[in-house]
């Protein structure tokens, strides 16, 4: 009998300033979480720790957030993978991965960044470590691109039989249609046994689907937005145990509530349809600002990033109005 354990965890947004709206300090919940979540990896004596993306708020927090995210990473004593989500990069562009945070992380050994351009995305846990063993894994990772959701066909992964595959997806995989680009879990073609993912913050939970694929989003570790509805931050234990007589592997899947995470930690005053949507224009905005893109390219991908977000056409109007001004 052999037996690994891994956690996830995913949409951790740190940052320096609190979201409009929230009572507390973010910035003070959101590192109080994570050095609770490495305690949940030393209490379940994880072997491995993967991150579904949007480890960070922007790809460019300030170096005190950077500084303390170095610090509590460390202190987990444990190797962690990592997808890229969609605040981690400038203007959805992977060229700009050595100018954000999650770059530093990946080239200090912090983390290990997946499917970088050049290099793969996949990689076979190590079966010996230290004295112990273990099963066959391998971590496959789809990284956030700007089109993930309308090309589903590239998520896709064949059969490769007898090993245990993990998906890491950091799009909008869903168990119900949305109304914005999605990929519906039970539609999704792949022999991936498990697929972890992030991106959508409300969370899901654990779901099987008819082809016998787990998917399992716990939600977002930070809570930028008011839903209206108290949810306690999870991670994830998943434990792989292999039988050596029949050699069958067994997963179990564990939903773990972050110890000390706030219960509502809202003002329920604020807007709950204006707040998120001024959240992820002044984020649109910022990227606009610190990208490389050329005006004309990005004026191009506007109404689609729009229509991606859910915003109607006086969002793209202002937003043409500002990258005009900008030119000016
Ligand atoms: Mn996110």
């Amino acid at each position: 009998m052999t037996e690994m354990k891994l956690g996830f965890f995913t949409d951790v947004h740190a940052r320096a300033t609190s979201p409009e709206g929230r009572t507390d300090s973010f910035r003070e919940s959101i590192f109080k979480k994570m050095y609770a979540i490495g305690e949940i990896w030393k209490q379940s004596n994880v072997d491995y720790v993967i991150c579904g993306g949007d480890l960070f708020d922007s790809p460019e927090p300030p170096n005190s957030v950077l500084y303390e995210m170095i610090d509590v990473l460390k202190s987990w004593n444990k190797e962690i993978y990592s997808a890229i989500g969609s605040h981690d990069y400038f203007g959805y562009q992977l060229k700009s991965f050595d100018r954000t945070a999650l770059g530093i992380l990946h080239c200090a050994g912090v983390l290990r960044v997946m499917g970088l351009e050049g290099e793969s995305n996949e990689v076979r846990l190590d079966v010996k470590k230290r004295d112990k063993m273990y099963p066959h894994v391998d971590l496959v990772f789809n990284n956030h691109t700007y089109w993930l959701e309308q090309n589903p066909k590239e998520l896709e992964l064949p059969d490769r039989f007898p090993e245990l595959v993990i998906q890491v997806i950091h799009g909008s995989v869903v168990m119900k249609p949305v109304p914005f680009p999605h990929i519906l879990a039970p539609t999704l073609n792949t022999h991936a046994n498990l697929v972890l993912s992030g991106h959508i913050h409300q969370g899901w939970g654990v779901k099987k689907v008819a082809n016998g694929v787990t998917f399992c989003n716990p939600g977002s570790v930070g809570r930028l937005e008011n839903t209206g509805e108290q949810r306690t931050p999870q991670v994830v234990i998943v434990t792989i145990i292999k039988d050596d007589d029949s050699h069958d592997l067994i997963q179990k899947i564990e939903l773990i509530d972050i110890p000390g995470a706030l219960g509502h930690p809202f003002n329920d005053k604020v807007d709950k349809k204006i707040n998120p949507q001024v959240q992820d224009v002044a984020r649109f905005l910022q990227m606009v600002q610190k990208t490389n893109i050329e005006a004309v390219d990005l004026k191009q991908q506007i109404p689609l990033i729009a229509e991606k977000l859910g915003y109607g056409s006086e969002v793209i109007e202002t937003a043409f109005k500002l990258i005009e001004g900008a030119k000016t």
